[in-house]
C-alpha cells in the first residue's frame, strides 16, 4: 500500500479514454495505473467494489461553516457528507485520533479516516490537520480523507499534500453563479459577508482553482454535487463535464434531501427531492462523460462502519476511553485482513478473464452466450450486510442495494433507504406499517434477493408486483442476480417492454 505520498502527479488511468471511465467498479479498479489502484482499491468511497469489504469513519472534529447552503441547517449535520441528523458527541483532536484508533482495533476493515463535518473541515484547519498529524503518526495505515466545500481549499492544498492526504471531496453544486445564488444566501470571505450572485461567484472560482491545484498535485478529487430539482438538474450535466475535463477522479451525484422539519431554508419553502428515477436518469446523462459514484450512503459526518453501517453507538468517548486497546496486533490484524480480501478480489478477477479453455461458473455468469444478453434490464433489490454477499433477512434490513441486471452485467445503480418511508403525516398515509413503507420503498424493483424472509412479508411482495427470492442467501450478489435474470429469460418474463411500474 502506498504510504509514501510522493507528491508527483498522477494519471489517472493507464492511458486514452479509458481516463474518463477509472473509478469504481471491479473492472474499472483493474485498470488503473498502479499507483492509482494502491489509492482507490481499499477505499469504500472511491472505489465501488471496496465498499462491500472496507470501513470509513468519520471525526466529527470541524464544527465552523463559512458558508450557508439552503439545504443546511446548522443544528443537523454537513448535507455535503451526511444525511440530516445531528452530531452525536463533537470531538476534540486528541478525541478524535483515540477513538479512530479504537475504532480500527475493533473492525479490521476499517481503512480510512475522513472529516467531513458537521461544518467545514478546512474552516477549521487547526482541528483538521492536528487529527490528520496525531493519526498519521499512531496508524499510518489508514487513509486520510476530507470533504469541503471548497471556499478555504486553494490556501489548504500546500497543507494537504504536506499531510499526505491523497483523496479530497469538493461540493460542487453549480459553475454558474446565477444558479449558484439559488443555493447559497451567503459565505464569509475575507472577514466580510458576501452575499448573491457575487458570493457564488467567489465559491465556484475557489472550488474550480481548488480542483486544478490538486489535480497538479497528483491528489485524488471526487466531486459531489447535491441534486435539486429546478434548480441545478440539467444543469448538473456541465458541472460534469467540466470537472472530468480538469482531471476529477470520481463524480458522485446525490439527491437533496429536503424535510421542512429538518429547518433549511429548501425544506421550509417546499423545495422537493428528486425521485429514485430522476437521480438514476441525471447519473446516466452524467456518466457519458465521467464514472459516477452510485453507492453514496450520504453518511453522517460522525458514522462509523461500512458504508450504510451506523455503529458511532459503540464508540461513544465514555466506551472509547474505557477500552484497553493492543495497537500493534490491531495493526496486524488490519493488515492481514487487507492483505488477504485484495489478494481474494485479485484472483476473482483473474478467474473472471481467464481464457475460454478455463472458464469457471463464475466466468459463465459474467459472460453470457449471445442470445442470453437480449432480454429487457432488469431492477432488483438486494439485502447485504456487506461483502458482497447476499446475506440479509429480508425483515431486518434497513436499506436495499439497486442493482440494474441484464445478460451482460449486474451494476449497482444505488440503494434504497427504507427508514426514509418513514410513517405519519399526509405523505406518507396515517397508520402505514412498516412492511407496507419497505414494499413502498422498493417501487419499480422485480425482484428482492435476501438469505431469508418470513411468509407475510413474501405474499405482500408478490402482490405488490415483486418477486421474493430467499434461494441465494450467502451467494456473491453478482453471480446471483445474473442467474436469476437468466432464469426470468428462460420463462419468457424478459421479453416485453419493462413494467409501467418500472417508471415510478
Ligand atoms: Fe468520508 Fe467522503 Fe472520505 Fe468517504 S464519505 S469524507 S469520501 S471517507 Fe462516501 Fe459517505 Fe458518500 Fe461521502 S459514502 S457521503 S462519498
Ligand atoms: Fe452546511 Fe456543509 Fe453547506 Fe456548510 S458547507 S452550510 S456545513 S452543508
Amino acid at each position: 500500500m502506498d504510504l509514501s505520498g510522493s507528491g508527483k502527479p498522477v494519471t489517472p488511468t493507464a492511458g486514452g479514454c479509458a481516463a474518463s471511465r477509472c473509478g469504481s467498479t471491479a473492472d474499472q479498479v483493474a485498470s488503473l495505473a498502479d499507483e492509482v489502484r494502491l489509492k482507490v482499491q481499499d477505499h469504500p468511497c472511491y472505489s465501488e467494489e471496496a465498499h462491500h469489504y472496507f470501513a470509513r469513519m468519520h471525526a466529527a472534529v470541524a464544527p465552523a461553516c463559512n458558508i450557508q447552503c439552503n439545504y443546511c441547517n446548522r443544528k443537523y449535520d454537513c448535507s455535503n457528507e451526511s444525511r440530516p441528523g445531528v452530531v452525536s458527541e463533537l470531538l476534540t483532536p486528541a478525541q478524535a485520533v483515540k477513538k479512530t484508533l479504537a475504532v480500527a482495533a475493533a473492525i479490521p476493515q476499517m481503512s480510512v479516516l475522513g472529516i467531513a463535518g458537521p461544518g467545514d473541515p478546512l474552516a477549521n484547519p487547526e482541528r483538521t490537520f492536528a487529527t490528520f498529524r496525531g493519526l498519521a503518526e499512531k496508524a499510518p495505515d489508514i487513509k486520510l480523507c476530507v470533504s469541503t466545500n471548497g471556499l478555504a481549499l486553494p490556501e489548504c492544498v500546500d497543507e494537504l499534500s504536506k499531510h499526505n492526504i491523497e483523496h479530497v471531496t469538493i461540493t460542487i453544486n453549480c459553475v454558474d453563479p446565477d444558479v449558484g445564488a439559488k443555493i447559497y444566501p451567503w459565505i464569509f470571505w475575507q472577514n466580510r459577508r458576501v452575499r448573491g450572485r457575487e458570493a457564488a461567484a467567489i465559491l465556484i472560482e475557489q472550488q474550480q482553482k481548488g480542483l486544478e491545484m490538486l489535480v497538479a498535485r497528483g491528489i485524488l478529487v471526487k466531486v459531489n454535487s447535491v441534486l435539486i430539482p429546478g434548480v441545478n438538474d440539467e444543469h448538473l450535466k456541465e458541472v460534469s463535464r467540466i470537472v472530468k475535463a480538469k482531471g476529477a477522479f470520481l463524480h458522485n451525484v446525490m439527491p437533496l434531501i429536503s424535510e421542512a422539519e429538518h429547518g433549511t431554508f429548501f425544506g421550509l419553502m417546499g423545495q422537493r427531492s428528486p425521485s429514485a428515477e430522476e437521480l438514476k436518469t441525471l447519473q446516466e446523462a452524467c456518466e457519458g462523460d465521467m464514472n459516477m459514484m452510485r453507492h453514496c450512503r450520504q453518511c453522517r459526518a460522525d458514522a462509523v462502519g461500512l458504508l450504510g453501517e451506523d455503529r458511532g453507538s459503540e464508540f461513544t468517548m465514555d466506551k472509547v476511553e474505557a477500552m484497553e486497546i493492543d495497537h500493534e496486533a490491531a495493526l496486524a490484524r488490519r493488515l492481514a485482513l487487507r492483505a488477504k480480501v485484495l489478494s481474494e478480489l485479485e484472483a476473482k478477477r483473474t478467474r473472471r478473464h481467464a481464457p475460454a479453455g478455463v472458464m469457471t461458473q463464475v466466468v459463465t455468469l459474467h459472460r453470457p452466450a449471445k442470445a442470453v444478453a437480449e432480454g429487457r434490464p432488469v431492477l432488483m433489490a438486494v439485502a447485504s450486510k456487506g461483502n458482497n454477499v447476499i446475506n440479509e433477512h429480508f425483515g431486518h434490513a434497513k436499506e436495499f442495494l439497486i442493482y440494474e441486471v441484464t445478460g451482460a452485467s449486474a451494476k449497482l445503480i444505488g440503494h434504497r433507504k427504507t427508514e426514509l418511508y418513514c410513517g405519519g403525516g399526509e405523505s406518507c398515509g396515517e397508520g402505514e406499517s412498516v412492511l407496507e413503507r419497505t414494499i413502498r420503498a422498493l417501487q419499480g424493483c422485480e425482484v428482492v434477493l435476501c438469505s431469508k424472509i418470513g411468509i407475510e412479508p413474501w405474499h405482500k411482495l408478490e402482490a405488490a408486483g415483486i418477486k421474493p427470492d430467499g434461494e441465494h442467501g450467502m451467494e456473491v450478489i453478482e453471480d446471483a442476480a445474473l442467474e436469476v435474470w437468466r432464469d426470468m429469460l428462460t420463462a419468457g418474463k424478459l421479453a416485453q417492454s419493462a413494467p409501467e411500474k418500472r417508471r415510478a
